[in-house]
């Protein structure tokens, strides 16, 4: 769907957005997230982040109450089983880093694809900025795959990777877990097997589902052939061509599709402080279908480099 026709969708807005790349990011204007929304500001939205991946939003100064409010127009919420929440709320996720408590989400990740269902998207809100540094960088997982070459996309279409919560258990035990309680967590949270490539629920597009922090292996694949092609996967992200970077101020809000992107916070602002709280949607049980469209340009944007890059030993698959 192009942004002209979102405007077109509903009587209810206008909403503008600004696009922050081709084909990912783009800024919400015209909208007070502290009121309730129409039905129309909310397909308008839902729309937007279809085609945008991750909407923006600025000088949204809202209750924890209204944050909650909005989320629940896109679906349940839930509740994180091993990340602190703010007190009182157990579905907001509340992030803080300081001197003693650097930045961790510096990683590429969709998240909590550990899940059995992970979430459609979260909804972020920031409520102490560092005075620089701490950005979130959000990468297209539909570009990044339209972007693989052939023989990539022929090795792994159809195929299932393991996910885990490896880098959760670690901190459960720092934080004094004992090893009874990890494995009632192991038995509630069994290791999910998600498709390589997922298509969309909604939009029908393909994109790389596996993600550097809760991916293992390719399943029915020798160890060093999964491992070169995670690499390959999981280098697609790191290209600025797919990317777009957003610049926190106190107030803003970043809501991003969980399944069509992936998202890295830098932790370049220590010993300064960061706070953001996050509310999260539900999502469906992954899955795969071999049709569907693959770009929703005439032509791909990206040239050059992009489409020549040597990313993992051994033969350069990049190249045609
Ligand atoms: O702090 C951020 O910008 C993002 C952290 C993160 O990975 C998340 O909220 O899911
Ligand atoms: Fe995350």
């Amino acid at each position: 769907m192009s942004l002209d026709t979102i405007d077109s969708l509903t009587d209810e807005l206008p909403i503008q957005i600004t696009p922050y790349s081709p084909t990912i990011g783009g800024e919400i204007s015209g909208i007070d997230l502290s009121q309730p929304l129409t039905d129309g500001q909310v397909e308008g939205i839902r729309a937007a982040l279809l085609d945008r991946k991750v909407l923006f939003f600025r000088d949204q100064n809202i209750t924890t109450e209204q944050h909650l409010e909005f989320a629940r127009n896109f679906g349940d919420l839930e509740v994180h089983p091993f990340a602190p929440h703010k007190d009182g709320y157990p579905e907001v996720l509340a992030i803080t880093h300081d001197r003693e408590h650097p930045g961790q989400e510096n990683g590429w990740h969709s998240d909590v694809t550990w899940r059995l269902q992970p979430s459609l998207g979260s909804i972020l809100r920031c409520i102490e900025c560092p005075p620089m540094g701490g950005d979130t960088l959000f990468a297209d997982m539909y570009a990044a795959y339209d972007g693989l070459p052939e023989v990539v996309r022929e090795k792994i279409e159809g195929r299932m990777a393991l996910h885990d919560f490896e880098g959760f258990r670690v901190r459960l035990r720092k934080r004094g877990a004992t090893e009874a309680e990890l494995e009632e967590f192991n038995k509630t949270y069994p290791n999910p097997e998600h498709p390589v490539i997922r298509s969309h629920p909604e939009t029908g597009r393909k994109g790389i589902y596996v993600n550097a922090a809760f991916t293992k292996h390719i399943i029915g694949m020798a160890p060093e052939e999964s491992e070169r092609l995670l690499a390959i996967l999981y280098h697609q992200a790191n290209m600025p061509e797919y990317q777009c970077r957003f610049r926190w101020a106190a107030n803003s809000i970043a809501f991003w599709d969980n399944r069509a992107c992936q998202h890295y916070a830098a932790s370049d602002y220590w010993p300064n402080n960061r706070k953001v709280e996050r509310v999260t949607v539900i999502g469906d049980t992954p899955f795969y279908r071999a049709e569907g469209p693959t770009t929703d340009m005439d032509e791909s944007p990206f040239r050059g480099r992009v489409e020549r890059q040597r990313v993992a030993p051994g033969p350069n698959l990049f190249k045609s």
